[in-house]
């Protein structure tokens, strides 16, 4: 006892200031102290890396209190926990954003400055941790951030992959992978927890047996055992004193399981076992290609979620001692069907670990889960060969067997007759080769199911889960999404975050309703010439990060006409390419035609295995190769792929941009999430009735919008009338010419065969109706190329803009789920 009093207690004073201190000298002690005794580095011999490190370190040092004491929380049975499901989390880079929402971006600053550091150029030093494709990885990261903001307890479960989206090179205009090492230097944000693992069992088979109380009983027998280890990141609210938790899972070799093998003289089996074990969470898989035989990404689903259950179920019974009010403990999101198979994992964990009776289990399943949809694609929905299913998970398949045969009782039982009917609800698809289908089992084990925008929830209803909406109306709900205004303006926007502060306050961070407050400002001259400065500072910088990484020059005063998201035949790249040639064209025919000057960027990545995605980013370079050396476009049309777009590229693109390029089909795109952070930071829209568009354009006015193409009922009536892709080719002159110059080799240095392939697609199916939009989009383009020379009307939409996207904040997305489908509710303020 004695001794323990002896040690200095962390509330020593000196030492609580400058381990927790956010004064610049507590910050400068800290970093050398981090320099020193965590990277064992002296002064003359560290590196910038261990400069990052350092400051890392000292960042999260500061988080831990309010970690430490959101932890603790977890126990408290009175307060339930969202527990957010995904198998991406697309973070971004940490550093800036810790700094932000911690509040000590400026002090920081200072304290690096004093010792010779320029802080920019650490910001700089992270690499990213890429553990997402796009969309889905990223909103589960603004949630995360807001339900931390919004003071509610949450742990985002997910899969510590060793290697995330991979990074793009272009070369000779093609895209090249290269694998994205992040951990390579270290990850100073997590913290790895080797007492929190489980077992995670695959494969073998199911035996029955006869428990001491009669009860007959089922018992897995695998033939493969993996291990699942915790590995923490805390995540700060904005100076809300909450710090979440996103906790994702390393998969290891079970030390008993290789010695056994190793026992018997088996030894190559326990090392392949081990290797197996290891493989699991190793790689992060596209989103868009066929899943079809991929086993191993089957296991990663259910090795993530089996230990996310796991460790919840545990958490519980800290709380409670019985399970029978999990529910009440965990709101279990799944984001997207990559979870789905918690509905019979949990199950699992109820009737075979605790002995639940089925009735009671089932209950507790469907009031802990909910389910959201981000796509309507039908490639994209996930279902399983049923031997591939069976080889990896037999005891599941056991389970989803009897959950479909009452589910599907119940649906004869009230429509009776219609054998139809129960056979398109089914989990099981049986037309031919036999699949479970994952988003029929996440709808049958929900007790809510969303859609992400507003349209996107009406088509669900329409059309995948048209048959579950019409049995269960009342499960279906939309949840728009929404982006978290601390990492896509306070972080990445400071000029524009200085500006809008300076005249509103800074409420708008977290009350962004507040930026209507700069309507009063639109028509003021001065407001408006320091919002054009902020607009062409941001355009410079990006005018220099562009000529560094592809050699290309380009004009800060031109119209940055932007399209980033990842390569996708539906979100249309290709019809932007077709717009520039137009352009392209009209400029040949007359070299002195009064076209606005433009700078085209494209960014984002291809699915390594899909052929027609990499073709068109080559298309792009090629095009912009012709375009950008011709003489006599005389600069006035530049075309930029931009390399490795990611969440750390973007958060210089999206400030940058004069023009938000939201072009695909109508009806594609469940929501779009990037159409949100351009329209935040000031950029004019040019979209289609699509996704969340429809509600961005709605909220800030369809005066300041941009708006062309059919809607999702004309294209799906143009596809039911036979669409054919030649009348539109014939009749439209301009078309027809840039579509024979992409097959004539105009932008292939003579090959015709290279583009082949896309523009036999275009002629002869066009599935994504490019021909029939085609017009539409020039004349909106040309409304776009107008409207940009009268800068102080394209001044006053810009600044509308801002002004109206406080609903697309994803803190009001967060308080929808919580009062519609999670009944969470904020930790009481200490
Ligand atoms: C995306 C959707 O394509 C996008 O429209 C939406 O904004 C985003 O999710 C967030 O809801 N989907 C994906 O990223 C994805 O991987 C396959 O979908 C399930």
């Amino acid at each position: 006892q004695k001794s323990v009093a002896a040690v200095p207690s962390p509330a020593d004073e000196g030492r609580e200031e400058f381990r927790r201190g956010s004064a610049v000298d507590a910050l400068t002690r800290a970093i050398l102290d981090h320099l020193y005794f965590t990277q064992a580095r002296p002064l003359t011999l560290a590196t910038r890396n261990d400069w990052y490190m350092a400051l890392a370190y000292a960042v999260r040092d500061r988080m831990l209190d309010d970690w430490l004491k959101s932890l603790s929380h977890l126990r408290n049975r009175e307060l339930k926990i969202v527990s957010y499901l995904s198998a991406e989390f697309l973070m971004g880079p940490h550093l800036g954003n810790n700094l932000v929402n911690l509040g000590i971006m400026e002090p920081a600053r200072e304290a690096l400055a004093a010792l010779g550091q320029d802080l920019d150029e650490l910001l700089r030093q992270e690499e990213e941790p890429g553990l997402g494709n796009g969309g889905l990885g990223r909103l589960a990261a603004c949630y995360l951030d807001s339900l931390a903001t919004l003071r509610v307890p949450a742990i985002g479960y997910g899969i510590r992959y060793e290697f995330g989206i991979f990074d793009q090179e272009i070369r000779d205009g093609w895209q090249a992978e290269k694998t994205d090492k992040w951990l390579r230097l270290g990850n100073p944000w997590e913290i790895c927890r080797p007492e929190i693992t489980y077992e995670v069992k695959v494969g073998g088979h199911t035996e029955r047996f006869t428990d001491e109380k009669g009860c007959v009983r089922v018992r897995w027998v695998p033939n493969k055992v993996v291990k699942g280890v915790a590995y923490d990141t805390p995540v700060a609210g904005y100076r809300s004193g909450v710090t979440d938790l996103l906790r994702l899972w390393k998969s290891e070799a079970v030390e008993s399981f290789d010695f056994q093998a190793f026992n018997v003289g088996d030894y190559y089996r326990a090392v392949e076992a081990k290797i197996f074990s290891e493989t699991i969470s190793k790689v992060l898989y596209p989103n868009d290609e066929p899943e079809i035989g991929k086993a191993l990404r089957l296991g990663q689903q259910y090795f993530f979620v089996s230990c996310s259950l796991q460790d919840m179920v545990r958490i519980h019974l800290l709380r409670e001692n019985s399970l029978d009010t999990f529910a009440a403990s965990f709101a279990v999101q799944l984001n997207d069907t990559h979870p789905s198979i918690a509905v019979a994992e949990l199950m699992r964990l109820l009737v075979d670990e605790h002995q639940f009776e089925w009735d009671a289990a089932w209950q507790i399943t469907r009031a802990t889960l909910a389910y959201t949809n981000h796509t309507l694609l039908p490639e994209a929905l996930e279902k399983w060969p049923l031997p591939l299913f069976a080889s990896i998970l037999p005891r599941h398949l056991e389970i989803i067997y009897e959950i479909n045969r009452r589910f599907l009782d119940e649906v004869r039982l009230v429509h009776q007759g219609d054998d139809q009917l129960a056979a398109r609800l089914s989990i099981i698809d049986e037309n031919g080769e036999r699949y479970v289908r994952m988003a029929h089992l996440a709808s049958v084990g929900s007790h809510a199911i969303n859609g992400v925008a507003a349209l996107h929830t009406e088509l669900l209803k329409q059309t995948v889960l048209k048959d579950f909406y019409e049995i269960h109306p009342e499960l279906f709900r939309n949840v728009t999404n929404g982006v978290t205004p601390r990492r896509w303006m306070v972080l990445s926007n400071p000029g524009l975050t200085r500006l809008i502060t300076e005249r509103i306050g800074d409420g708008w961070v977290t009350n962004p309703d507040e930026l209507r407050g700069l309507e009063p400002f639109v028509a003021d001259q001065t407001f408006q010439s320091a919002w054009q400065k902020v607009k062409r500072e941001n355009k410079s910088v990006l005018a220099g990060v562009i000529k560094a990484r592809t050699g290309i020059v380009v004009d800060p005063a031109s119209l940055f006409d932007v399209l980033v998201k990842r390569i996708h035949e539906y979100k249309r790249q290709h019809l932007k390419v077709l717009h520039i040639i137009t352009l392209y064209n009209r400029i040949k025919h007359d070299p002195q035609a009064d076209v606005t000057p433009r700078t085209f960027i494209f960014g984002g990545k291809a699915a390594p295995g899909y052929f027609m995605a990499k073709l068109i980013i080559k298309l792009v370079n090629s095009m912009g190769e012709v375009v950008n050396s011709d003489p006599d476009v005389a600069d006035r049309l530049k075309v930029v792929f931009f390399p490795d777009f990611n969440v750390t590229n973007g958060q210089m693109v999206y400030p940058a941009a004069d023009l938000s390029e939201q072009i695909s089909t109508a009806g594609k795109e469940a929501s779009g999430t990037g159409n949100m952070k351009f329209s935040l930071n000031g950029a004019l829209t040019i979209g289609t009735l699509d996704g969340a568009n429809v509600e961005i354009r709605e909220e800030v006015g369809a005066e300041n919008f941009f708006l062309f193409g059919l809607t999702a009922a004309e294209v799906s009536d143009l596809k039911s009338g036979g669409y054919d892709p030649r009348k539109w080719y014939g009749e439209k002159t301009e078309l027809r010419e840039a579509i024979d110059q992409i097959a004539g080799g105009l932008f292939s240095h003579g090959d015709r065969g290279l583009f082949q392939p896309l523009v036999e697609h275009l002629l002869n199916r066009d599935d994504y109706l490019l021909l029939a939009d085609y017009q539409a989009y020039i004349d909106c383009q040309d409304r776009v190329s107008a409207a940009f020379r009268d800068r102080k009307r394209w001044t006053e939409m810009s600044i509308l803009n801002v002004a109206r996207m406080g609903k697309f904040s994803s803190d009001r997305a967060i308080r929808e789920y919580c009062s519609d489908i999670w009944q969470a509710s904020p930790l009481p303020q200490d």
